[in-house]
Formats: C-alpha cells, sequence, structure tokens
C-alpha cells in the first residue's frame, strides 16, 4: 500500500490540554498518523490574538494548515481531513453506517457535553483541580494571584455551563444518567469488540472519546465512576488514544447493517437529542434567547439558544437527504423504531444562519478592535459565535 506523502511543514494544533474537542481532535490526528505539532494558546495571548483573529472564536480546537488557512470546528474538520488523507478512513462507505456514525458522533458531542461540564464544575474535589490546572495553563499569563485567577474560572464556568445551562437539584438526576447509562451501553459495547462499529474506530469512536477521554476519564468523580462501573470503557480511552491505522487490522460490521448494540443508544437519541435539538430550533426560529423543554421525563428551564446546534440539525438532516435510494428505506425504518425519525425531521428544515460567508471548517481573518479585544478578554466566546445575529435570518 502506497503512503501518503506527509506536507513539508505540519499541521499545528491549537489546544487545551484539559479540553473535550481537542482530545477528540487530537485523538484523530494521532490515529490518521497526520503529523502535527500541538501549541496550548494563553489566554491574552495566542488565543485572542491569533486564534480569535483567524477563526472568530476564542475555542479550541482549531488548526493551522501549513499553507496558512484556519480550520475550526472538529466535526467539518475530521470532514476536510478525511477528504486529504483517505488513509485510514473513519466514515464508512456504506451510506446506513456513515450516517448512524454522523448521527452518533454528534449526539455525543453536543448531549454528554453538559453532563461533562456538570460534573467538572458542580463537584468540588473536580473543580478545585480543575480550575487549578486552568490558571497554571492557558489562564497563567492573567495578571492576577493563580488562586484569584481559579477561582474566577470556577465562578465563570459554573456560571455559564452549570446554573447557565439548565443543571439545577431538579434536573441534575437527569444530567447525571446520561453519563451513566451511555456508561453502560458503552460498557456493553466494548465487553464484546474493541471499538464501535468492529476492529477498528468510526468516527463514532472519536465522538465519544471528546467526554471519555479529557473530562469523563480523568476528573475525579466521573473517573472513579467509570473505572468501577465501565472498565471496559475505561480500558477502550486508552485503546483509542493508542491507535494508528496502520497497525490496526480488522474490519467493521457487514455494510448495510448496525451491531444491535447501538439500538440503546439511538433510543437515547430518539428520546432525548433530537428532541431537544428541534425544540432549540424551534426556540431560534421565534427569536428567542431561552428556551423550556421537557425530555426523558425532565423540565429543563431556562436553556441558552444554541445557534451552531441549529447547525448541527440541519447538517443531519442533509446527510439524510443525500442518503442515496437504495439506504434511504433501511435508514428510515432504524430511525423510526428508535423514535428517532420524527423528532430529527420535524418541522423541516430550520435554518441556523451559520456560516453564511465561509465554508467550514475554513475561517476567515478578521480586524479585532480595541474594544472588542477589552470585551472578549473578559468574556470569551462561550455558546455564540460573537455578533452573531440574535435572531434567525430570513
Ligand atoms: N463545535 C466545536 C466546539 C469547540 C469548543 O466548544 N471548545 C471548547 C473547549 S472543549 C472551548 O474552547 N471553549 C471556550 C469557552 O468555553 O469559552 C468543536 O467541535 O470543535
Amino acid at each position: 500500500m502506497s503512503a501518503v506523502s506527509a506536507p513539508a511543514e505540519p499541521y499545528t494544533l491549537y489546544l487545551f490540554w484539559i479540553s473535550y474537542f481537542s482530545g477528540k481532535m487530537q485523538a484523530y490526528l494521532r490515529y490518521k498518523e497526520i503529523p502535527h505539532r500541538t501549541v496550548e494558546p494563553k489566554w491574552r495571548g495566542e488565543l485572542l490574538h491569533e486564534v480569535y483573529a483567524n477563526t472568530g472564536l476564542m475555542k479550541v480546537p482549531v488548526v493551522r494548515t501549513p499553507q496558512g488557512e484556519w480550520l475550526a470546528d472538529s466535526t467539518p474538520m475530521i470532514d476536510w481531513f478525511e477528504a486529504r488523507h483517505p488513509l485510514g478512513g473513519v466514515i464508512p462507505e456504506d451510506p446506513l453506517q456513515a450516517f448512524f456514525c454522523r448521527l452518533v458522533e454528534d449526539y455525543a458531542d453536543e448531549w454528554l457535553w453538559r453532563p461533562a461540564l456538570h460534573y467538572r464544575w458542580s463537584y468540588a474535589a473536580d473543580a478545585h483541580a480543575l480550575s487549578r490546572r486552568f490558571a497554571e495553563t492557558f489562564l497563567s499569563d492573567q495578571p492576577m494571584p493563580r488562586a484569584m485567577t481559579a477561582a474566577m474560572a470556577r465562578n465563570r464556568q459554573h456560571r455559564i455551563y452549570v446554573a447557565g445551562d439548565g443543571i439545577t437539584a431538579a434536573t441534575r438526576p437527569h444530567v447525571e444518567s446520561i453519563y451513566l447509562d451511555t456508561l453502560d451501553r458503552l460498557q456493553a459495547i466494548f465487553e464484546r469488540r474493541p471499538f464501535l462499529l468492529g476492529a477498528r474506530p468510526c468516527l463514532a469512536d472519536f465522538g465519544f472519546f471528546a467526554s471519555m477521554f479529557r473530562h469523563f476519564s480523568r476528573d475525579p468523580t466521573p473517573s472513579l465512576i467509570m473505572q468501577q462501573r465501565a472498565p471496559a470503557v475505561f480500558e477502550w480511552v486508552a485503546r483509542l488514544w493508542n491507535a494508528r491505522h496502520s497497525a490496526t487490522r480488522g474490519e467493521w460490521y457487514a455494510p448495510g447493517s448496525l451491531p444491535h448494540d447501538w439500538l440503546p443508544l439511538l433510543r437515547d437519541i430518539g428520546s432525548g437529542y433530537l428532541p431537544y435539538l428541534h425544540a432549540n430550533a424551534l426556540a431560534w426560529r421565534e427569536g428567542r434567547s431561552r428556551f423550556d423543554v421537557a425530555v426523558q421525563g425532565t423540565r429543563y428551564r431556562n436553556l441558552p439558544v444554541v445557534q451552531y446546534r441549529v447547525w448541527c440539525r440541519e447538517r443531519l438532516q442533509q446527510h439524510f437527504a443525500a442518503l442515496p435510494e437504495e439506504a434511504r428505506a433501511p435508514v428510515e425504518e432504524l430511525l423510526a423504531a428508535t423514535g428517532a425519525l420524527q423528532p430529527l425531521l420535524a418541522d423541516g428544515s430550520i435554518a441556523s444562519g451559520l456560516y453564511t460567508d465561509t465554508v467550514p471548517p475554513l475561517c476567515r481573518p478578521r480586524a479585532v478592535g480595541m474594544m472588542e479585544r477589552l470585551r472578549l478578554f473578559v468574556t470569551g466566546t462561550h455558546w455564540q459565535v460573537p455578533g452573531a445575529p440574535k435572531h434567525p435570518v430570513p
């Protein structure tokens, strides 16, 4: 087999070593054996002046290509790399499997975010350890004592991603059940085979890796739970981190079908994630910035409307619409059987208005004014692209 020649210079991956999506992207680049160097940007330094200026987001992971292009958002970045580095592909050619890999990747990316942030910032041991780590690493350029930086980081993360994301005494059991149920589903799978779809990793493995690696397997509280409740998941985390496509033998499940043990995951998607995604899109269309939704018997109040997730839904609907004729009926059947068809398609396509002037993952550089710099230094760009319309574009 001939090897793709490595670029003269490697890609640069900007990451935080404790970050959810950074772990996902890094594991993908490692598995694909795509040469890259890693940089952990400082908040007031590279994050504001390089990452924000070139991507419009104070977020990681982002990639700078050897040609000087800037890429952001792990999901379209993986598509971009798959097109240019096809060896060891992670998206099955079989259209049914490819569609469900994309659905599970998106679900894992977005629906495990709330429990991951909850365990990190609601439990004192976790919040203290991680805020200290923030202060020692990418926040170490803040002009104040480390203990103060850590306290500010703790408060910010709790305000935005716990209190600000619908987590209360009433919703907490449901939030935690998302983690615990997912561990049970994955434990059942990894007791039987090394990766989700068979003998080698697929896109959905990298989706789950985001939360399972840098948050759940490493933060004190969820790590202990994983070690005791789901040792096969703990083992898979290390296996995927160490996987290299050139050393991986074996195949995926037979084309045209999914392993039976994916069904509980698909039911979670149908009863939890997709109804949420639908309600988020409806609230976006109505021009709201907050909304309430009941999922799986739990009522969440005052959730932020996330424009990015309106785009996630649009994209899943586009993948569904693009299915070739012969795959459409079996995909539809599986979606219907797991309760996922109705919430995926309800109310048709709702436009997110995201990415109107770029094709993701490519980013546009932007001039950043003094006032904007000051504001971003304090706030960052957590849920929304700053300056994005608060209301849907007509
Ligand atoms: N959809 C993006 C999400 C990236 C993201 O949310 N990154 C987080 C770290 S895992 C971040 O940088 N957050 C900055 C903040 O919260 O202000 C992806 O898939 O890469």
